[in-house]
């Protein structure tokens, strides 16, 4: 540690444009803490897809920083979220990840909940005991197209702007068709910022991802944020193409850059994330006009990435665990009645982002235990192919800067 300390106003204003943050940032206990109120307890963050809570009951558990929710599937259909903290003395309700229940029953006092978070029942309470007063905290749930996002604000920010200009181009995919046909969770031991400059750039790729550069293309126009709204030629004959034959494409920015929107081509010919660059899943999901339809990229910080295929799609989530581990959840997305060993092989549909995940979470790795050396400096970012990365550390200085409350993290 060090032998002083800078505020992180310091920090914010000794941050020079264009290059990376300095080792606070992606180190000090104090800047996570700081992360975690002035960002993930602050802003929509995506929880699941909803097909994977089934039927009436099915719940997940998801930890944010000290927050512990429940997301679940109401007898009506519906999705919600509450606090994972008994209205008695505060247990936890769930201790399982995942699961199914008919109700929600403490297992400390048995107090039992309804599905929409209603006490049903206290034993032995007393006349003036009032239920009612006692439901479960409900904490913000909407569904938009099949993947559910919550929020932990008292307050939640605006939802609906991003659910209106992002519901058109999930149209076609048919989420709310589909199934998990795979899950997998990995612990990447970096910090969260990390795991999202490199999932914003495509520098790396050539030097890292063998399987994925069959199919997705170095080519910064597509992984970038193309500062001056244009694209080559290629990409606007892309968006052109699909916007004809009815799937919405075209490159969209949030004003303030949380989130992008865009269906962007793959390498000439290949249609989905395999070795062979053919479809993996011959029941498609989705009604995608053509094979060869790209990738529907969709990044929202600071949670979530996804790719929309022509025959499975794939959600991404990034939580933070503590300032030098993340946590990222890969979700596979099939058509429901898509049957696997006959409509898809497991193996050829999850192998590319098996892969592509332990790549991503090795640079990952290297790039945290680099920074943690006192003689890491911020360095440049390339202009060409690192716009996407210099977007995202904007979109986060700015987050600091609208906050603001003055904090002092050891630096050296
Ligand atoms: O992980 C991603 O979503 C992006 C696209 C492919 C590699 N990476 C830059
Ligand atoms: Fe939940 Fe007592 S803490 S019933
Ligand atoms: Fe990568």
């Amino acid at each position: 540690m060090s032998a002083f300390s800078a505020t992180l106003s310091d920090l914010l204003s000794r941050h020079v444009p264009g290059r990376s943050l300095a080792q606070p940032f992606y180190t000090a206990p104090e800047i996570f803490r700081h992360d975690l109120d002035t960002i993930w307890y602050r802003e929509w963050l995506f929880a699941l897809p909803a097909c994977q809570l089934g039927k009436p009951g099915s719940y997940q558990r998801l930890k944010i920083g000290v927050y512990d929710i429940v997301v679940i599937r109401d007898s009506k259909g519906g999705i919600r979220a509450f606090h994972n903290t008994c209205r008695h003395r505060g247990s936890i309700l769930c201790r399982a990840a995942q699961g199914r229940v008919a109700k929600l029953t403490c297992p400390y006092h048995q107090w039992t909940y309804d599905l929409d978070g209603r006490l049903l029942w206290a034993r032995d309470m007393g006349g003036d005991f009032d239920p009612a007063a006692h439901g479960l905290k409900s904490v913000h749930c909407r569904d938009l197209a099949g993947l559910v996002y919550v929020c932990l604000a008292a307050e939640a920010p605006d939802f609906d702007a991003f659910a209106e200009t992002v519901r058109p181009y999930l149209g076609v995919h048919d989420l709310t068709e589909a199934k998990v046909a795979h899950q997998s969770s990995i612990i990447e031991n970096g910090n969260w910022k990390l795991v999202w400059e490199n999932n914003r750039e495509c520098y790396h790729c050539a030097g890292n991802h063998p399987d994925l550069c069959r199919t997705y293309p170095e080519d910064p126009t597509i992984t970038g944020v193309s500062a001056d709204g244009t694209f080559p030629e290629k990409v606007e004959a892309h968006f052109n193409r699909l916007e004809a034959a009815g799937a919405p494409s075209r490159f969209h920015m949030a004003e303030g850059g949380q989130y992008r929107v865009a269906r962007m081509p793959l390498l000439d010919g290949a249609e989905s994330y395999t070795v062979s660059g053919k479809i993996a899943v011959r029941k498609r999901l989705g009604r995608v006009p053509v094979l060869d339809a790209g990738t529907l990229l969709l990044f929202h910080y600071p949670t979530t990435w996804n790719h929309f295929l022509s025959d499975h799609s794939l959600t991404f989530r990034v939580i933070p665990i503590s300032p030098t581990e993340t946590e990222v959840t890969t979700t596979w997305l099939v058509h429901k009645d898509a049957v696997e060993g006959v409509d898809y092989d497991l193996d050829t549909l999850t192998r590319v982002w098996i892969n592509t995940n332990d790549e991503d979470r090795r640079v990952v790795e290297e790039n945290q235990q680099g920074i943690n050396s006192p003689a890491y400096e911020p360095g440049p970012y390339s202009a060409t192919h690192e716009d996407g990365v210099m977007q995202f550390v904007d979109w986060y200085l700015a987050r600091l800067r609208a906050a603001r409350p003055p904090l002092t993290v050891a630096a050296e």
